[in-house]
């Protein structure tokens, strides 16, 4: 039998450069984390004066941005900081890593130059300060390419077309309608770039000092590439820009190798200088990834900056709601996704107003009030929504004559506002039958068999409670070595958390490091037998023992509950379609 075990006292580091901040998580050949670090970019570094690691842009509705430079240094703070707590990099056998989606990054003519000739004595900061010809890298929170996203739907013969190529129809979000943008309204400065990667790919350029491709899976959230022939999209790329498939370089899959770790690293940090680097994702496909999802009847929810609902499945069904993208360790399947702009920045907002900023009283809230809350309804947006695409605003109704048992002669009635405890149940319930509703209209399972929660939010048991109690299943969360891991207080606004001495004790549920440092081992595998191979190789009969596996968190409720938030989504969606055709657009 062929050998597919990892070497004894190696190590595996997976990054996860997200919206808010920039984690690792290390794994070793038995697949346990044996250390987790982060930088939060608020705090740590405070020059750059973003607010939850973004600009939003008072003078153009809906753009927002993040200042790439902030990125490059946060991986040498990060690095940084792995050694001063004396992290043996020489360890370090391969690296992959996680960015956040559709995110892009403009390198300007003569780049690939200083990025092939990096001298490890100067930080990466410095050297790249000039390197862009974009300073501010558009990403997945801005909404400001309605037009753009039209108009390459338009050119292609529409929506559904789009889907049908890409994956995806045009969402403001993705990269293609970003990048048409910049074409139309900042052509001199589109000329001069050479290369435009995703977040995942320009960290992986970093690490290997070279322009790194862009993986198939990433490169789905595009709507440029292929998604059944995995190249780009000659008609796709023609209704998005000229000079574009030069300017994006070759794909690779997600298993691939994009090269050695640069000697910058090996110099600066003490890399062995074969160590590999495997193609960078984005972080919804390396959640996939980490919460080893591979039945089509389960259902992942992962509770962060943004939320997601993803499964997987065999077929590329286009539609024109959610995403598919290739399956990041399966070339023969796809991943299913829909996605949420407001999720926890909304959810510490209601805490914030309603709930004197504290999680326990907001928790106190969910446990006083009753499932279906009365027949109060709530909408919340503090950020232009993806799904449904509603503007900025929220919107409450308390549907008269509800029961549970039936819709007959219920109707809705629009108030101003909720007491504070129903405001808080109104949110949660609201977010989890949207998901519920919108996840069943894009033909994922339902009731799933069982739903697996990652994210800071999953920490939450009233939440997960009333997962389990809204979708009618078993729910599960990804279980870490103690449950815990201990950082600086710095990561408090990340996650739900326990404050002790001038630690906080945190619930490590990143499953997209995890994932990348779970991909890392799978691509040196793959790298080793020269060949793909499947990634459950890596924890076959072994996954309890890992920090990958996933533990029963609540038991599938009381089956009339569910059915009974059956009828409150029903009467949700009915609101939520009149709610779309008066203020749809924005
Ligand atoms: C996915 C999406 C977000 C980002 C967050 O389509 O837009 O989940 O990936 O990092």
């Amino acid at each position: 039998m062929a050998d597919l075990s990892l070497p004894p006292d190696s190590l595996f580091l997976g990054f996860d450069s997200s919206t808010q901040s920039l984690k690792a998580t290390v794994l070793d050949s038995s697949l346990n984390i044996v250390t987790t670090e982060l930088v939060h970019f608020d705090s740590e570094l405070p020059h750059y004066k973003t607010k939850d690691g973004v600009y939003r842009d008072p003078t153009v509705n809906g753009r927002i941005v993040s200042p790439t430079i902030m990125w490059v240094e946060a991986l040498d703070l990060i690095l940084h900081k792995l050694s001063s707590a004396n992290f043996d990099f020489k360890k370090v056998i391969a690296v992959s890593g996680s960015g956040q989606q559709h995110g892009s990054v403009y390198w300007q003519k003569g780049s690939s130059q200083i990025l092939t000739s990096l001298d490890p004595n100067k930080s990466l900061k410095d050297q790249l300060q000039n390197a862009f010809s974009f300073k501010e890298s558009p990403i997945w929170m801005d909404s400001s390419t309605t037009v753009q996203c039209r108009e390459i739907e338009n050119a292609v013969g529409g929506g559904m077309v789009l889907s049908e190529i890409t994956g995806s129809r045009a969402y403001e979000r993705y990269t293609g309608p970003q990048i048409r943008k910049l074409f139309s309204t900042e052509g001199d400065l589109y000329e001069r770039t050479e290369r435009i990667s995703l977040v995942s790919s320009f960290m992986a350029s970093l690490l290997i000092g070279d322009y790194a491709s862009i993986d198939e899976t990433d490169g789905a959230g595009m709507n440029l590439m292929d998604i059944k022939k995995r190249c780009w999209s000659k008609e796709a790329l023609e209704a998005t820009a000229t000079g574009l498939e030069e300017k994006l370089g070759k794909l690779a899959p997600a298993y691939a190798t994009a090269g050695s770790i640069s000697q910058y690293f090996v110099h600066r940090y003490g890399f062995e200088k074969n160590c590999v680097v495997v193609q960078w994702s984005g972080d919804n496909p390396n959640s996939l990834a980490g919460l080893t999802l591979s039945t089509p009847g389960d259902l992942a929810i992962s509770l962060g900056t943004s939320d997601t609902v993803f499964g997987i499945t065999k077929e590329h069904q286009p539609s024109l709601e959610g995403h598919v993208f290739p399956n990041p360790v399966d070339p023969g399947s796809y991943m299913v996704m829909l996605v949420y702009k407001n999720a926890s920045l909304t959810r510490e907002e209601i805490r914030d107003r309603c709930a004197n900023g504290s999680w326990d009283v907001f928790n106190k809230y969910l446990e006083q009030t009753q499932p279906l809350n009365d027949g109060k309804l709530g909408f919340y947006y503090t950020e232009n929504e993806i799904l449904p695409p509603l503007p900025v605003g929220s919107h409450r109704y308390v549907l008269d004559n509800f029961s549970g048992e039936s819709l007959e002669g219920v109707k809705e009635r629009e108030v101003k506002e909720f007491d504070p405890p129903s405001e808080v149940r109104a949110l949660i319930e609201g977010q989890f039958l949207s998901k519920r509703a919108h996840a069943e209209r894009f033909g994922m399972p339902s009731p799933p068999i069982r739903i697996i929660a990652t994210g800071g939010a999953s920490a939450n048991e009233n939440i997960l409670n009333l997962i389990s109690a809204i979708f009618g299943c078993d729910v599960y969360t990804v279980q870490r070595p103690g449950n815990t891991c201990y950082i600086r207080t710095s990561c408090i606004f990340l996650a739900y958390s326990l404050i002790i001495g001038n630690l906080c004790v945190f619930l490590c549920t990143d499953s997209a490091s995890l994932g990348a440092a779970l991909r890392a081992a799978h691509g040196w595998l793959c790298n080793k037998k020269g060949t793909f191979v499947p990634i459950s190789c890596l924890y076959e009969g072994k996954l309890e023992k890992t920090s990958l596996n996933c533990k029963l968190k609540v038991k599938a409720g009381d089956a009339n509950v569910a059915s009974n938030y059956g009828l409150l989504m029903k009467k949700r969606m009915e609101i939520e379609k009149k709610l779309v055709e008066k203020l749809g657009h924005f």
